[in-house]
């Protein structure tokens, strides 16, 4: 395990190209939850509509150049928001340092991020088994970062039938992945009540009533 300059966290390869950084957030956490409130504020937590005209299960919204949306027309990136017809706001510098950061750990570097999904879990909320197939280059990897409640992500392989290996996140991991592992199945079990850590008094009520997921990802 190799251990930061800061020792405050470690990365860890749990499968091969599949790379997990403890409590990685932790080093700038403010800025990373005060950028947050910004975008959201910017461009609202929405549910979006699956092609099958369900609603998905977790609200979503975007920052950065690009937003992965979905829509009874199927899912794509869009450079405009399509509820407030602007563009989604600026990637906060906070993000794009963190993923670029983390990437590079993991050993993939010049990571340039263009698309953030935010993924906002209630209790309950989940996500069923999928391949990220939207993007231009799956060269690049993918950066996930937790925040809130803790979950349990599903690790698959390259076809539905593999059985996935439950990876537990909690508040502040950052997963990376990409190479051989970049289209394999994954998702996210139903968001259990009161599963938090290392949240502390600065974060509010709403780190501890809901899971928030970052994606990034370089998708155009
Ligand atoms: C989630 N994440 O963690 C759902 N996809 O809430 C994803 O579907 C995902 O975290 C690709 C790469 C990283 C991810
Ligand atoms: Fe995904």
């Amino acid at each position: 395990m190799d251990l930061f300059e800061n020792n405050t966290t470690a990365i860890q390869e749990i499968l091969p190209e599949v790379w997990l950084l403890k409590n990685y957030t932790a080093q700038n956490e403010p800025a990373i939850l005060q950028d947050l409130a910004s975008v959201m504020t910017q461009a609202p937590l929405r549910y979006m509509m699956t092609p099958m005209g369900f609603a998905m299960s977790a609200a979503m919204t975007n920052c950065g150049a690009l937003g992965w949306v979905s829509d009874r027309k199927g899912y794509r990136y869009d450079a405009l928001d399509p509820l407030t017809n602007k563009p989604w706001p600026i990637m906060p510098s906070s993000f794009f340092e963190l993923a670029n950061q983390a990437a590079a750990l993991a050993g993939f570097d010049d990571f340039l991020p263009d698309a953030c999904l935010i993924n906002q879990y209630k209790v309950g909320a989940s996500m069923g088994l999928h391949q990220d197939k939207n993007e231009v280059d799956f060269n690049q990897p993918i950066v996930s970062v937790s925040l809130g409640l803790s979950a349990v992500f599903l690790f698959g392989g390259l076809l539905r039938s593999d059985k996935p290996l439950k990876v537990p996140l909690a508040h502040g991991d950052v997963l990376v992945w990409g190479g051989k592992t970049r289209l394999n199945f994954h998702g996210i079990l139903p968001i259990k009540a009161n599963q938090h850590s290392k949240l502390n008094a600065q974060q509010d009520d709403y780190l501890s009533q809901h899971r928030v997921n970052l994606t990034f990802r370089k998708a155009g």
